[in-house]
């Protein structure tokens, strides 16, 4: 999600212009991850204050705004030491506009200000704590929360120090983030921190290291506030621990000279055009700048931590980085997946109370349980995850479910009632068909609920209420990490509507434990990925592919179907294995390419007799089968294995390898994999 830089000059003359120009050329370096506004925060010439720029939109709508504000003969004036703080937000609390972009401020003063990417995900806990003490919020976001956290500290422990401050902050925040801090109280310093959001630090020296090695400090015990500072108002809640002070002696010092420069970044394409020297924290881990000093510290001692951070030292291009290791966005997405999901479940799923929390559409639970049926409506990919989950949806709402394409749902005038629920799934939230379907069905009454991956997108604001799915931006034309994403959105919808069903619960825990292993197994799909290619290899010179399935996966079917079309210009169809004898099966020979899903669910002997019925007609289908199933694996040479889950969340760990595929047929083609012709990633046109 999105993009934080930093840059602080020490003892490094820099004039506030520069010092601009570079955060500017930082955030720029970072677009390609996404986002929807950005911002930046420098010391006032007086060195008083802190100012601070936000626009909604492109780097470059900030780069304007900064020219306008920031001219003048006091910003070209050079200072010795300096902290300026940089984003790309990618909202996921509160719609995209000024007001919800960072830097966020603790008070009127601007005291301390905060850049963070990511979720904080108890921020609500932290506001009640807050609001009772005086605080007033000025934005929607969860980040606000973590400066007016930071600021509360500091007047009740006045005598902390910057990352002293920042720790005790953390410790009160659960979720994923990487934050940077900057304080006008704490002049020329800078603290950052992550939990499962990247967050590097660049070194830049005049002559190399003396070290390649950053000591790691710890604080001693946890020591415990009075119980009323406690910020966690639930049964597991912890009161505000407060770790001693530092008594660190051993913090680094990066050169005798110590004229120094440091980058905070979220990856290393904001770096590597000034230092190829980096290190990259690992989760809690806490680093400051003080007098020039980097230290990186750690809230806790375990007994596997090493005693230090190395510095690396970068080789690669800019290019390179910015897609990590990956030669496409569209294959960095597919191999994001198992974090993406994890970032879809996250602070809603409590694994260990089994329950579920859907803070978007919570209220709106009764009024859904009353409806008289559930309609979910998409476009292309989004479409094919509602398919995906009707079943389970059937199943657990004991509703009737209805799925629709949204253009041949508004082309049938579908008569749509006040008691019905509308879901809109949507990646981008912008798709015209979908959009005015979602308008149709709120003229007439119905209830409308979003499942989207872009906050305040037209589907967002237009809903009655919805779902978030925290995909993280999607750059690739190929819908991947969303369709996963949305998917298991709607697995959540569904275990929120049956947690009083005391019938229902023995498969309502079954699915939860599905879903807490979830992440591994795409991991474990992920490691097919070279069998994949050596499939692409026999399938990429064929005019067509047909993918067979049925029930739970006849979803990745038509998904799989429709990343083949889009990607590689090959006909492709997804074919629900029962309708084989009414048609199909005429296509089939010895050498028509056929992919079958067979796995040991309530279809599979179904399934197998559809597989019989393609071999006995000399078809030689690639398999999709369960890990060890030597049965299902004797019909054909060629086959994938997938680990088992639950019936109704296999269709993640099938589409899996149909999404490598397609991948992998495309780079054999030639294909451009990130934007297939005649495509666009939004749809904004009927
Ligand atoms: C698939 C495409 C496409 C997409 C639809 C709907 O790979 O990305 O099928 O899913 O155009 O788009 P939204 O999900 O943004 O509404
Ligand atoms: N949750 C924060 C917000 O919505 C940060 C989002 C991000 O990662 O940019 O502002």
């Amino acid at each position: 999600m999105c993009g934080i830089f930093a840059y602080l000059n020490y003892l490094t003359p820099k004039s506030r212009q520069e010092v601009l120009d570079l955060l500017v050329t930082g955030l720029k370096r970072l677009e390609y991850r996404g986002y929807d506004s950005t911002g930046v925060a420098i010391d006032s010439p007086d060195n008083e204050n802190i100012v601070m720029v936000k626009r909604t939109g492109k780097v470059k709508v900030l780069e304007e705004a900064i020219q306008e504000h920031f001219s003048g003969g006091e910003y070209s004036k050079p200072v010795l030491t300096h902290v300026g703080i940089a984003h790309t937000r990618w909202a996921t609390h509160g719609v995209p506009c000024e007001r919800n972009s960072h830097p966020h401020r603790s008070d009127d003063g601007n005291g301390f200000v905060v850049v963070h990417n990511g979720i904080i995900t108890n921020y609500n806990d932290v506001k009640t704590f807050l609001a009772k003490r005086g605080y007033e919020f000025e934005s929607d976001t969860d980040t606000e929360v973590f400066a007016k956290l930071v600021h509360h500290l500091w007047k009740t422990h006045p005598t902390y120090s910057f990352r002293e401050l920042v720790e005790q902050a953390i410790l009160q925040v659960e979720g994923a983030f990487a934050i940077a801090v900057k304080s006008k109280y704490f002049p020329g310093e800078c603290v950052a921190s992550r939990r499962s959001s990247p967050l590097l630090v660049g070194i830049k020296t005049k002559t190399r290291l003396a070290t390649d090695h950053i000591p790691i400090l710890y604080g001693k015990d946890e020591k415990k506030l009075s119980p009323d500072q406690d910020i966690r108002p639930h049964g597991q809640s912890r009161e505000l621990p407060v770790l001693p002070r530092s008594e660190s002696t051993s913090e680094f010092m990066p050169l005798e000279e110590k004229e120094v420069e440091y980058f905070f970044a979220s990856d290393a394409s904001a770096v590597i055009e000034h230092t190829n020297r980096v290190i990259y924290l690992e989760d809690d881990d806490v680093a400051a700048v003080r007098d020039g000093t980097l230290s990186i510290h750690r809230l806790k001692k375990s007994l596997d931590d090493p005693h230090a951070r190395e510095i690396t030292t970068l080789k690669m291009e800019i290019q390179q980085i910015m897609k990590g290791n990956y030669d496409y966005f569209m294959q960095k997405e597919i191999f994001e997946q198992p974090d993406s999901v994890v970032n879809t479940m996250r602070g809603r799923v409590r694994f260990d109370g089994n329950a579920i929390v859907l803070g978007g559409i919570k209220d709106y639970i009764p009024e859904i349980k009353r409806c008289r049926r559930l309609m979910l409506i998409g476009c292309g990919t989004s479409y094919h995850s509602a398919v995906a989950t009707r079943q389970l949806l059937e199943e657990l709402t004991e509703l009737p479910v209805m799925v629709e394409l949204a253009s041949d749902f508004l082309d049938r005038n579908t008569p749509i009632f006040r008691d019905d629920v509308c879901f809109f799934i949507s990646q981008s939230g912008e798709t015209a068909d979908t959009l005015m379907a979602l308008r149709y069905c709120k003229q007439r009454g119905a209830l409308i609920v979003g499942i989207t991956n872009t906050v305040g997108s037209s589907i967002c604001r237009e809903s009655h209420c919805g779902v978030h799915i925290n995909a993280g931006p999607e750059i690739g034309v190929a819908s991947t990490k969303a369709y996963t994403s949305q998917f298991i959105s709607l697995v959540m919808f569904a275990l929120v509507m049956s947690e009083d069903r005391l019938s229902l619960q023995q498969r309502r825990l079954e699915i939860l434990q599905a879903l807490s292993n979830l992440a591994d197994q795409i991991r474990a799909v992920l490691q097919l990925d070279s069998k994949v290619q050596e499939l692409a290899k026999d399938l990429y010179q064929h005019k067509s592919l047909l993918i067979m399935g049925r029930g739970y996966n006849f979803a990745t079917c038509l998904e799989g179907a429709l990343k083949v079309k889009e990607l590689t210009y090959m006909h492709s169809e997804g074919i629900m294995a029962g309708e084989l004898k009414h048609g199909p099966l005429a296509l089939v020979d010895d050498s028509m390419p056929v992919l079958m899903i067979v796995l040991r669910d309530p279809v599979y002997v179904k399934c197998m007799n559809a597989l019989q019925q393609v071999t006995s007609r000399k078809g030689c289908p690639i398999i999709i089968c369960e890990e060890g199933d030597e049965e299902t694996k004797a019909f054909s040479s060629r086959h994938l294995e997938i680990p088992r889950t639950v019936d109704c969340l296999q269709g993640i760990l099938t589409v899996i390898p149909m999404q490598l595929l397609s991948y992998h047929i495309a780079v054999l083609r030639g294909c451009d994999v990130d934007c297939p012709r005649n495509l666009a990633k939004s749809v904004t046109v009927e």
